[in-house]
């Protein structure tokens, strides 16, 4: 007899063992993440339906640990088992009826995990996620581009574009407004002559596609008749409510980021009990805003927003627990780079943080996010090359 333990964090080592022993590709695959452990946590249910999850738990064989006040819906339970054995809660021909409220929430999880999205619909073009999507940074704020004139700052910025293009950026984000704690504000007009400029220059030598970080209608508008193809926007559609339909009218692709307040206030406002599913809940009634604004549901990416009103102890725990936004079903984004919570980690000052940006980039992309915005791409490249060739051996 040989027993020999087999690595569980992902489906492909069982698939693999499976497909090695004789097994088609699609029941092997199909096998591995039936055995994919799952874990759920339900909160707001009543007394009735915390004593059902219980007598189903003692009779599937899943894990149900459970809390919470007796009365009204103050319970909660976390469900844990492999994904075969949950699957069936999901289903109402198959879950006992006290449970019927639980099925649809279930199956959007179950859904989201079985079939992640493949591509990113933005304006005029679709990005396929299978491999990392790195946006590479351009802020022509003045204190990146702070010599010479305008004009020399524009080329400065496009020539940086380029730079990124060739080190793997497969997106260029161009922002005019700082929104680090502390920032002052920028008048829209201020922010259009910055951005604007850039965007069309890049957009003129065939650079892109472009991004423009604004929280702002009126400078994502000019922004995109400039040629911009996605919006990015750190306030997720909170600071001016009619980006929304500029984005959808745009045909645009947006990123939404999460975060509490504005840059001035949010630093007061990082409290949580549990960051990452409290961070998942605002970010999928962002996202539920922005659809509701007209803008499709495959043109959508979330951001958790690290270093926004987040400590550094919460920006660990997000990244560790990005699955949970993951979860939601939408491509995720993360912009990690040259935080303040890296050097937390490293002791290294701001300007020697990008060895820390490309191995928290490849964590990242172990726990499902797929697009990476960051100063130095070609250092993260190679961090997200190796992440990718480990997680997806062909
Ligand atoms: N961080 C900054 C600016 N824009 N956009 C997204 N989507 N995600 C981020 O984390 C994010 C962002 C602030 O960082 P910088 O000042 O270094 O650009």
């Amino acid at each position: 007899m040989k027993v020999t333990a087999v690595a569980a964090h992902a489906p492909e080592a069982v698939r693999a063992a499976l497909a090695a022993r004789g097994w088609e590709a699609q029941p092997a695959w199909f096998a591995a993440i039936g055995i994919q452990p799952f874990v759920v946590l339900i909160e707001g249910i009543t007394e009735d339906e915390r004593e059902a999850l219980v007598h189903w738990g003692t009779k599937s064989g899943a894990d149900v640990l459970t809390g919470g006040s007796g009365l009204g819906l103050g319970g909660w339970a976390l469900v844990a088992g492999s994904t075969s054995r949950i699957a069936p809660l999901a289903r109402y021909d198959r879950a006992p009826a006290e449970l019927a409220r639980l099925a649809p929430e279930l199956g959007r999880l179950l859904a989201a995990r079985a079939e992640p999205p493949r591509s990113w619909l933005i304006r005029g073009a679709e990005l396929p996620l299978d491999k990392p999507v790195i946006v590479g940074i351009i802020n022509v704020t003045p204190d990146s581009f702070s010599d010479g004139g305008h004009l020399p700052s524009v080329e400065a910025a496009i020539e940086h574009g380029a730079q990124l293009t060739a080190h793997g950026a497969g997106l260029l984000d161009v922002g005019g407004e700082s929104t680090r704690p502390g920032a002052t504000p920028v008048p829209a007009d201020e922010e259009i002559a910055r951005v604007v400029p850039v965007v069309a220059g890049l957009i003129r030598r065939g650079l892109g596609p472009v991004s423009v970080d604004t929280r702002k209608a009126e400078v994502a508008r000019a922004a995109l008749d400039a040629g911009a193809a996605v919006v990015n926007d750190v306030s997720g559609l909170q600071h001016d409510p009619g980006l929304g339909a500029v984005v959808a009218r745009a045909d645009a692709g947006v990123i939404l980021m999460h975060m509490r307040g504005t840059p001035a206030t949010m630093d007061d406002l990082a409290t949580y009990a549990h960051v990452a599913p409290e961070v998942a809940e605002e970010l999928a009634a962002t996202a539920e805003n922005a659809e509701r604004a007209g803008i499709a549901r495959e043109r959508i990416v979330v951001d958790p927003g690290f270093g926004f009103a987040k400590t550094a102890a919460q920006n660990f725990r997000l990244l560790d627990e990005l699955a949970t936004i993951v979860a939601l079903g939408y491509p995720v984004a993360v912009g990690l780079s040259r935080k303040r919570f890296l050097g937390t980690a490293t002791g290294r000052p701001v300007e020697d943080r990008d060895r820390a940006t490309a191995v928290a980039c490849a964590l990242a992309w172990e726990r499902g996010a797929r697009l990476f915005r960051v100063h130095d791409v070609a250092m993260t490249r190679e961090a997200l090359a190796l992440a990718g060739a480990t997680t997806n051996p062909t």
